[in-house]
């Protein structure tokens, strides 16, 4: 058998890797180059990402792989979707903005002002969430004026990898501005007031996107052969195709920043009752459709964390902590993890002692008995959401998987299997590295097969933790 190697870049909003993947037909081995953290950066007021220093850890990365994998065959990049950065003949403008900025606000206004959100869904099936990239787009005013090109963050990174420009299909359906069959929504697009020009041309996961600039090559002792390939460069449609799922009526949360909980379906869902209970159909590898809700994720527990190890001024020990969570034996009260209050980042814990006396209930008074709040009130909306999407998409489901860094959280596996009434099967930690390797790997012909026969890779080389439901608690 042939064994050969890829790299993904995989950036999350909390966290980002450079991971190699050296795959055959019967093999499927990571082997992590770099490791570093991401978040906001507030600047004036602002909230942007430090796009300099991903770039620069992403090179990192990429220069080690040269070291340890000098045939190296592809690299493939996925990130958080969403977010852009604009360029005016070649030259980032600025900073690109977090989605978490406070200014989408005003283009939610002026975008539902011109095309009411049902409208809205009936041609892109986005669930609402206030950062879509439309409304980024008519929250910018003059600053997209000054662009001539709008780039999502891999297809920026594949931009200065390769100089091309283009568009990767599976993140280019979180901008609102694609049609639920694929195309970019010209009559939408100019609707909304916005410059055609601006979006580049689409390409489909597998295609190649272009080979290494010269001072690429220079920088990271990498052959300027090598190709970058397009992944699934939506995070959580490499995520998907890294999920072992087996049967066809399996539910999927994949858990990091945000838990994102849903079925991947041949077909969207864009009935009213779907739009009422906010669910999206965001486009997938292979044509797929990725039907699912985003529920606020770990996102709670980190910002919890960042507050309390702020006003102490000592470090948080994790591990410990979640054992001490899982220790409480008394109940504790449950809040609505779907909260927009939530969303911006700030004092956690004071929101959600908010949100519990809101609703009458007693506020946690241990950090033990607050994050087991957390935590439950996650397997919560977790559970709503996979009845919510079983209901919607006709699917009767006999199993949830659990993918990225909640996998690891046992509390949190446990409790969804108890409060959904349903197996919980967890793992792999690196399902989205995983999804952006093997698509890569599928591309260059290291292997071959629909995602069921790449999924059958993974079951056999990651194999999850099972977790059945508790009867009673
Ligand atoms: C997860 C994710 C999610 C998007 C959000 C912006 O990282 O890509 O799918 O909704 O970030």
């Amino acid at each position: 058998d042939t064994v050969g190697t890829v790299a993904a870049v995989d950036l999350g909003a909390t966290s980002g890797r450079v991971m190699l993947g050296h795959v055959g037909p019967n093999e499927l081995r990571l082997e992590p180059m770099t490791r570093f953290p991401n978040g906001p950066v507030e600047i004036d007021g602002e909230l942007h990402w430090n796009i300099t220093g991903l770039y620069e850890s992403v090179l990192a990365g990429l220069t080690e792989a040269a070291r340890r994998a000098p045939n190296l065959a592809s690299i493939g990049i996925d990130s958080w979707a969403v977010d852009y950065g604009l360029l005016s003949g070649g030259r980032l403008l600025a900073e690109p903005f977090h989605y978490r900025d406070g200014r989408t606000a005003r283009g939610v206004e002026a975008v539902h002002a011109a095309v009411p959100f049902s409208e809205l869904y009936a041609e892109n099936g986005l669930q609402f969430l206030p950062f879509n990239t439309l409304y980024q787009f008519a929250a910018d005013g003059d600053r997209l004026n000054d662009a001539d090109t709008a780039l999502l963050i891999p297809d920026l990174f594949a931009h200065w990898l390769t100089g091309a420009r283009v568009s990767e299909s599976t993140n280019a359906s979180t901008t609102g501005l694609l049609r639920v069959d694929g195309d970019w929504n010209d009559a939408l697009i100019r609707r909304l007031g916005l410059n055609r020009s601006l979006l580049a041309p689409l390409v489909q996961p597998g295609e190649t996107i272009g080979t290494l600039l010269p001072q690429v090559a220079e920088q990271t002792g990498l052959s300027s052969s090598v190709p970058v390939t397009a992944v699934g460069s939506h995070d959580t449609a490499s995520a998907v195709v890294g999920i072992p799922m087996t049967t066809g009526d399996a539910a999927y949360i994949s858990c990091g920043t945000w838990g994102l909980v849903g079925l991947e379906l041949d077909a969207p869902v864009l009935t009213e009752a779907s739009r009422e209970a906010n669910f999206t159909n965001e486009g997938g590898v292979d044509g797929r459709v990725r039907f699912l809700h985003n529920v606020m994720g770990l996102w709670l527990l980190s910002e919890s964390v960042r507050t309390w190890e702020r006003e102490s001024g000592t470090a948080i020990d994790l591990p410990a902590l979640l054992g001490e969570a899982a220790a409480v034996s008394s109940p504790v009260p449950v809040f609505d993890a779907n909260d927009p209050r939530l969303m911006p980042p700030g004092d956690m814990p004071a929101r959600i002692a908010e949100l519990l006396r809101e609703t009458g209930q007693p506020v946690p008074q241990s950090r033990a008995e607050f994050t087991r709040s957390i935590i439950e009130s996650l397997a919560d909306a977790f559970a709503r959401a996979v009845e919510t999407a079983s209901r919607l998409a006709g699917t009767n489901v006999s199993v949830i998987h659990i993918v990225g860094g909640g996998s690891l959280n046992t509390l949190l596996c446990r409790l969804t299997a108890d409060r959904a009434g349903l197996p919980v099967l967890a793992g792999p930690v690196e399902a989205t590295a995983i999804g952006n390797v093997l698509v890569q790997a599928r591309a260059v012909g290291l292997l071959e097969g629909d995602l069921e026969s790449l999924r059958a890779l993974i079951a056999t080389s990651f194999e999850p933790r099972r977790f059945e439901p508790r009867a009673s608690r």
